[in-house]
């Protein structure tokens, strides 16, 4: 069993790169920087990329008998899906481990019974949640999304779930309200790479108020019938099908609703690489690779990414008034 501490070379992924070469620069070895990210660039598909394994975690838990009859969401896509063994066995979830196989190799650390999530801020009604009470009082269906991730592959996901906005209007938030904060667990004992200075934990994100209430926008609690598995986000994370993955927080602890632009962690580590918004664009292209195409796993030839991961229709209004080759 390869060390969780020290993946192999083959399992480093183009976020990931990014973060080796902070700490390069760090120890001062700015020469070994191009190396690295030049060598991965013109590597092309790499081993970790081509065969995503079948996952090792404990299988997720049995769908609750309610469960079994969930309306199927209009927002759904007819696409095929990805199988269960991509969706939960090749993963980002920096806080199980960096490398695609990972997560799911240490998604048992990650207990969630019990979880409650914290909402407050900008709100009229703040309060604690427990996830049992969320459960038994979210409308939940099943939607099936496609989920495209910066570093250029795409799934399509089955999701169980429930409109965010939904939760949100419980908590009244006050016109003071322009956008949302997340935060994902933070405890290295469930998440045991917060071990390590990878990122500044917790995972953070953010979304504006509009594009939190816009009814594509999901809070996921279950894929493919089943309970979120730890890899994919256990018990409660984000959805936003019209933004590059790493804005789909996992794990979430807290939700609160401020009147300034919440740090979001990515973007905050390299801003000119990760934007605040993150919207699906071939136009905008990523400083280290190009955004023009994606490789649905499973597929063999890449396909043309679309604006707005293909949720134009819907969600383009939202940016009408900005820039997004700018506010990207
Ligand atoms: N807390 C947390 N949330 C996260 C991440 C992470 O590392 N930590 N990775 C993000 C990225 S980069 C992607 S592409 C998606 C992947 O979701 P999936 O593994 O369920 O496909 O989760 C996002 N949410
Ligand atoms: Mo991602």
């Amino acid at each position: 069993m390869k060390s969780f501490h020290e993946p192999p070379s083959s399992e480093i992924t183009d976020e990931k790169v990014y973060l080796q070469r902070r700490r390069y620069l760090r120890w001062g070895a700015a020469g070994a920087l191009g190396l690295a990210v030049g060598g991965v660039a013109t590597l092309g598909l790499r081993q970790g990329d081509e065969a995503p394994q079948a996952s090792e975690a404990h299988p997720a838990d049995p769908p609750p008998k309610r469960w079994q009859d969930l309306p199927h969401s209009r927002f759904s896509t007819d696409e095929a899906l990805t199988d269960w063994e991509s969706v939960t066995g090749y993963n980002n979830f920096y806080e199980l481990g960096a490398g695609k196989e990972a997560p799911a190799r240490n998604a048992h650390r990650l207990e969630t019974d019990p979880w409650s999530v914290t909402v407050d801020g900008e709100a009229e009604r703040p309060g604690k949640l427990h996830l049992e009470d969320l459960l038994q009082s979210m409308p939940l269906e099943e939607r099936i999304y496609r989920l495209r991730c910066v570093e250029a592959w795409s799934m399509v996901i089955p999701w169980v779930g429930f409109p965010l906005a939904a939760l949100l209007k419980r908590f009244r938030p006050t016109s003071r309200a322009k956008y949302v904060a997340f935060e994902t667990l933070y405890d290295p004992s469930r998440l045991p790479a917060q071990n390590r200075p990878i990122l500044d934990w917790p995972y953070r994100e953010g979304l504006r108020m509009d594009e939190a209430m816009h009814p594509l926008t999901l809070l996921a609690v279950g894929l493919y019938g089943r309970p979120l598995p730890g890899q994919n986000g256990a018990p409660l994370r984000l959805v936003v099908p019209w933004k590059y993955g790493f804005k789909s927080i996992k794990s979430i602890v807290r939700i609160r609703f401020t009147e300034t632009q919440p740090p979001a962690t990515w973007n905050q580590l390299q801003p000119e690489e990760y934007g605040f918004y993150a919207n699906v664009n071939p136009a905008v292209e990523h400083p280290r690779w190009s955004q023009k195409r994606e490789r649905r796993i499973g597929e063999v030839f890449k396909r043309d990414t679309l604006p707005f991961n293909g949720y134009a229709e819907q969600v383009a209004d939202l940016y009408k008034d900005m820039d997004l080759a700018k506010q990207f």
